[in-house]
């Protein structure tokens, strides 16, 4: 693995004005994430259960029947949602939440269902769970359970160390992993630890703290961004089979103010590609492709939160970059290209907001 020469004050750029218009299109209570549908509408998630359709001007639709309990409470509550990449023709789509269990303990879990939309309501019909964190503990944080499907109909699936630590280095768990599986929660053959069996084959990539955001740039490689503990947030190239060394290694260290040794003192780990202390704290991640920001065609860009802030990220093969940082004056808990080209992002917590950013004075807003 390369180690990218990102010193801390390389690392952090100063705000840049903002080359973007920002038009709010609505309003929500906490949400967490959007998926956008065929037809230009967008699915909204917010973290107490509900997921609603919404229109090019905010209308919201009534909160789409069918769908799981969620357990919701600290960081955890309903997640993600991705729609399947043959969703024109199978209707399929997938949700990431909190799940209770026994005795106090809860894990994210994953299941998906067939979207039915009548005028402006909606139901997730054949519900079912396709995946599930392993084993289910104590706690309402790290949860990660981001989505993503590649070309070939894979879904990868970010899970947090639930705050437990060493279950991240622990092969017979999906804690702290980032998993790759079939749609149907199948296990693919060429996963790197297929032959392990069990909950173990269905691990990418392990040694992960809190990754909350997951997307391909445009060569095709993986990436991730996750939380750091005190300080220490990463920007990883997700290889197959690769450790990213948590909880052995971290640029930052304990909250309780223990060390943990630093990437470079453990070279066998796989370092971040860029890391951030002081914290941005990302929330999610995306690689741009459109053509309405010409210039940032292939570049990443996260949501946020303790920043407040869109970080644009630079990608030169398998090194990246800060490039650019604007202030959003909101903790910014998601960030999605919409089929328009423009850049559409979720604020977080009660009343955030789902806002357009389109160039400045291009006229398409
Ligand atoms: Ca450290």
């Amino acid at each position: 693995m390369f180690l990218s020469a990102c010193l801390v004050a390389a690392c952090a750029s100063a705000d840049g004005p903002r080359p973007f218009d920002v038009e709010p299109v609505a309003s929500f209570d906490e949400p967490w994430a959007m998926a956008f549908l065929p037809d230009g509408r967008l699915l909204v998630t917010e973290k107490r259960g509900r997921l609603l359709v919404v229109d090019r001007d905010g209308n919201k639709s009534a909160p789409v029947g069918g769908l799981p309990d969620v357990d919701y409470g600290g960081q955890g509550g309903f997640g993600d949602v991705a729609l399947h990449p043959d969703f024109a023709e199978n209707r399929w789509v997938y949700l990431s939440y909190a799940e209770a269990g026994d005795n106090g303990t809860r894990g994210a879990a994953v299941a998906r269902g067939v979207l039915e939309l009548d005028g402006n309501d909606g139901t997730l019909a054949d519900l079912e769970v396709i995946w599930r964190q392993e084993p289910k503990v104590t706690g309402r944080g790290h949860y990660g359970h981001r989505l993503l499907f590649d070309d070939e109909g894979h879904l990868f699936i970010s899970s947090g160390d639930r705050q437990k630590f060493d279950p991240a280095q622990d092969m017979s768990g999906n804690l702290g992993k980032i998993v790759r599986l079939y749609d149907d929660g199948s296990v693919p053959e060429d996963n790197p630890f297929q032959g392990e069996g069990g909950v173990t084959a269905q691990i990418w990539s392990l040694g992960h703290r809190n990754p909350l955001g997951i997307a391909f740039d445009l060569d095709g490689h993986l990436w991730n961004v996750e939380m750091g503990p005190k300080g220490g947030d990463e920007l990883n190239l997700v290889v197959r089979g690769e450790n990213y060394g948590y909880p052995i290694v971290s640029n930052g260290d304990h909250y309780s103010g223990a060390d943990i040794p630093d990437h470079d003192t453990r070279p066998e780990f796989a370092a971040p590609a860029a890391w951030w202390t002081p914290v941005i704290s990302p929330g999610g991640f995306m690689v741009y492709d459109g053509e309405l920001f010409a210039d940032w065609r292939g570049d990443g860009f996260i949501a946020g939160l303790s920043s407040r802030s869109l970080v644009r990220i630079e990608f030169e093969g398998e090194t990246a970059r800060e490039a650019e940082r604007f202030d959003m004056g909101k903790r910014m808990r998601a960030v999605a290209q919409g089929p328009d080209g423009a850049i559409w992002m979720l604020e977080d917590k009660k009343g955030g907001r789902l806002l357009r950013l389109t160039p400045s004075g291009s006229g398409s807003g």
